[in-house]
């Protein structure tokens, strides 16, 4: 099957005397609203065009955390986080995608945008004033950097090391623990928030607050967010409250090696096809599973099988998407038990796993038909 990506960002050639004066213009959207679900699809159809209309006015960062966040300590390292992200954004409009010349842990090829999106994270967390510990997917480790203070935090600090060359969607992925618990023996259910920015044509992050999952857009200046000063404010909420619906028709199918060995993940393709769900993947957990975020549903699954072992992180990539597609309704699967993935032990920083994460039913069919839930 031909896999297609239709999250990809417009390559130019340009010629301009002035790059900076170009990256810092303005850009204008309308953030999206809900989809609901349809019964038509298909490339030929609009059922999945956002139908979202501009608001009179959106709220910023601060005002939507003064209502939703009453932690001053948790507000200050969502701040932070944020702060990390718009800097990644930035980073990636001006960095060529090349070769580092050193690899990680795991002997993988470093890029120059991975390294780039590390370091911004590390300083982030070095000059916290509430992060403690912190780890990165590049090197997981946990290290302490401020021993009095409180958050450990988890990061991939750009995923889709396979895909950023092709200047398709990218994201970074964070997860953050209480002292209390700290990571290791913890489960992702511990996290007391996680965020995944997604770096696209716009920069739009997903963070858990206490009522539910929020987005927040960088950089837009849509009428209502002018501050007193006459600027703009960095981060407006562009969705509020999201929720991913119980059914679904799109599906994001990862790992389809293991579909050699697994009759049951074979079948549940088959159904994908013969219901004539439609087929959303570009082999980037971030925007894969993102956009049930936007389109209000959707189905991503990662089983594994001897053959073809499990290469997702549980502490980087799992559990801070496993909390917020549950804080927005949806339902996970560690792809063995067919328990929620938040609820598996985390016992070694760089531990891997299956993964089916989305529409609740959906994620009962997976149990159902490649765990063989009972
Ligand atoms: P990548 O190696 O490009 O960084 O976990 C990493 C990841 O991408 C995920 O983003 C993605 O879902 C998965 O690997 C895809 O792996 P395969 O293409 O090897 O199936």
């Amino acid at each position: 099957m031909k896999l297609l990506c239709l999250l990809t960002l417009p390559t130019v050639a340009l010629s301009f005397n002035s790059p900076s004066a170009f990256l810092r213009r303005p850009v204008h959207h309308s953030p999206s609203t809900p989809t609901t679900l349809h019964g038509e699809y298909g490339a030929s159809g609009t059922s999945f065009y956002t139908t979202t209309e501009k608001q009179d006015s959106y709220d910023d960062l601060d005002t939507i955390l003064d209502a939703k966040c009453p932690d001053p300590m948790l507000r200050t390292v969502i701040c932070e986080m944020l702060d990390a992200c718009a800097d990644i954004t930035e980073a990636l409009r001006t960095a060529l995608v090349t070769v580092e010349g050193s690899s990680n842990t795991f002997g993988d090829a470093q890029l120059s945008v991975d390294v780039i999106a590390d370091n911004i994270m590390w300083d982030a967390c070095k000059d916290s004033k509430v992060i403690k510990d912190g780890a990165s997917e590049e090197d997981p480790i946990v290290r302490t950097l401020n021993p009095d203070q409180e958050y450990t935090v988890c990061w991939d600090p750009l995923d889709g090391s396979s895909i950023v060359d092709n200047n398709w969607a990218v994201g970074t992925m964070i997860g953050i623990w209480p002292k209390s618990t700290g990571l290791i023996g913890a489960t992702g259910r511990d996290q007391v928030t996680s965020l995944v920015a997604l770096y696209g044509p716009r920069t739009t992050v997903l963070v858990v607050l206490d009522d539910g999952v929020y987005e927040f857009t960088y950089g837009c200046t849509p009428e209502g967010c002018q501050l007193s000063d006459g600027t703009f404010a960095p981060w407006i909420c562009s969705r509020k409250d999201i929720k991913i619906s119980e059914d679904c028709k799109i599906f994001a199918p990862a790992n389809m090696r293991a579909a050699q060995d697994l009759p049951g993940y074979k079948e549940l393709l088959d159904h994908y096809m013969k219901e004539k769900y439609t087929l959303r993947y570009s082999g980037g957990l971030v925007p894969d599973v993102y956009q049930q975020f936007t389109k209000n549903q959707g189905v991503f699954s990662n089983p594994t099988s001897d053959a073809s072992p499990a290469k997702l992180r549980l502490a980087f990539e799992a559990a801070p998407f496993g909390l917020l597609v549950e804080k927005a309704g949806g339902k996970t699967s560690d792809g063995t038990s067919g328990g929620s993935v938040l609820d598996v032990e985390i016992k070694a920083v760089d531990q891997r796993t299956p993964l089916c994460i989305g529409s609740a039913n959906e994620v009962e069919r997976f149990n159902d038909m490649v765990c063989m839930v009972k």
